[in-house]
């Protein structure tokens, strides 16, 4: 994978605090791409630029600035830095293409050190900063390493309820159709995982968030590949598996999805991660609907399962996590006015407060923040009734100017009744046209810098 100088030179900037590994992660449409384009961008202009002013090293002009290195980890995919700019500053700025796999890229930051060691070795120094993009569905996966395959079905079928059992109804009639102790028919499972993945992907588009397995949804380069192709069945734990039949085969894959991309994933990717931050959408929800909204919040209660790393916890037998601090921050703060920004935190806090707080988070700190990673909106006010009223202004994704007030975001977890009575109605807007020498305009992206590589610049 790593040449063995790249590990070695890893290891020895590891230990002098000179090299950190952020993830981001959220579900799908959360931000991911466009948080890591608008980070880099940020860095990047810390010599000629004072954007920053919440990141102390910044304020207290102690970086120097940033430059781009060739990533650390040869094996992943680069980000796609180049092209997301490119989108976003051409003469119709867009926003960059979704992604769906892991991708990483690596950046040099250059400072003046105040910690008397580093110090004295030099007056400048280096944090080598790597940072990871993956899916936030591929963590939803982490319940399948301590299920057999009928436990895993079982657990399928009982959320089959509602809109799920309705989206599932193809697949479930295909199921009928299976002799699960005839021999094995490759076809016949294609064709059935096929109508499976289907009804996961339906979930995603109806507004729902927890999907298993996740890459069924984003397969990534797994795409095709027969580790995807099962789906659960109804059987009890006395059912004898007959050689080569197609339950067999079912479980067969099962197993090998479970250790060869689940497993894989938190031995080769997670288990390097020194620092997470996961974007949440609170807004999407909130426009969708009541089930979306409940969704997203057991999805979230899901993805923060793999930082418990209690004492007998599954993934304290894999590796030695070392993760120390995670960030969630609420994204696209620029569609809401900024009087509602202090809404959102709260909205996210309630979101992810029952997870967090029974957990065992041993020694990991935690934190809520609002943020827009690039700006789409110019914030100020409209004369209302002779009153003057918030407002934001933007250019729609059909390219029309817009001013508006687009409603409150409430500070707790909504009831059903809410929709009921008042829906929300947040517009996705182009992001705004920037020049090439200028920085990305953001909202704190400076606050969420500080929290995640602050201490690591001292
Ligand atoms: N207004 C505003 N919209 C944003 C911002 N960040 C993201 N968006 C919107 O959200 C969409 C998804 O953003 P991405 O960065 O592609 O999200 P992602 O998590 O990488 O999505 P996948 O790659 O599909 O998983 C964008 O196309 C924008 O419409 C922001 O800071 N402000
Ligand atoms: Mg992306």
């Amino acid at each position: 994978m790593k040449s063995i100088k790249q590990e070695v030179n890893d290891f020895l900037y590891r230990s002098m605090d000179s090299h950190v590994r952020i993830a981001v992660t959220g579900l799908s449409r959360a931000g991911k791409t466009a948080f890591i384009t608008s980070l880099v961008n940020q860095l990047l202009h810390t010599s000629t630029h004072q954007q920053l002013p919440l990141l102390s090293a910044a304020r207290d002009k102690r970086l120097i600035g940033a430059k781009r290195e060739p990533q650390s980890n040869m094996m992943v995919p680069r980000f796609a830095y180049d092209d997301a700019m490119m989108q976003l500053q051409g003469a119709e700025p867009n926003w960059p293409e979704p992604t769906r796999d892991v991708s990483e890229i690596r950046l040099a930051l250059k400072y003046k050190p105040t910690k008397r060691t580093k110090k004295l070795i030099s007056s400048t120094a280096t944090l080598h900063l790597d940072i990871i993009d993956y899916p936030g569905e591929w963590l939803l996966d982490l319940p399948l390493l301590d299920m057999e395959f009928e436990a895993w079905a079982e657990s399928q079928f009982a959320a089959l309820k509602g809109l799920r059992l309705e989206l599932a109804k193809p697949w479930l009639d295909a199921l009928q159709t299976i002799d699960l102790d005839a021999e094995v028919s490759e076809q016949q499972l294609q064709e059935i995982s096929q109508l499976y993945t289907d009804y996961l992907k339906a979930c995603k588009d109806q507004g729902l968030h927890w999907v298993q397995p996740g890459r069924f949804v984003l397969p990534g380069e797994l795409e095709g590949a027969p580790v995807l192709q099962f789906f659960p069945c109804r059987i009890t734990d006395e059912h004898k598996v007959v050689r080569g039949s197609n339950l067999a085969m079912l479980k067969a894959r099962y197993h090998e999805y479970q250790t060869k991309v689940v497993k894989a994933f938190y031995k080769q990717h997670f288990s390097t991660f020194d620092r997470q931050i996961i974007l949440v959408d609170c807004l999407q929800p909130l426009n969708a609907g009541y089930d979306s909204f409940m969704d997203m919040r057991a999805a979230l209660e899901q993805l923060m399962h793999s930082f418990k790393y209690g004492r007998s916890n599954l993934l304290k037998r894999l590796f030695a996590p070392r993760i120390d601090k995670i960030l969630f921050a609420a994204t696209k703060a620029d569609h809401v006015t900024p009087d509602q920004h202090a809404n959102l935190v709260s909205l996210l806090q309630q979101m992810v407060h029952p997870a967090w707080q029974t957990a065992s988070f041993e020694n990991i700190e935690i934190s809520c923040m609002s943020m827009a990673s690039i700006q789409a909106t110019q914030s100020g006010f409209i004369a209302n009734n002779g009153k003057s009223t918030p407002a934001i202004q933007g250019t729609t994704l059909a390219g029309d100017a817009m001013t508006v007030y687009p409603g409150e975001v409430p500070n707790k977890l909504p009831s059903a009744a809410y929709w009921q009575k008042q829906g929300f109605e947040f517009t996705a807007f182009r992001p705004m046209s920037s020049h090439h020498d200028e920085p990305l305009p953001h909202i704190r992206v400076d606050k969420v810098l500080e929290y995640l590589i602050g201490d690591k610049l001292k």
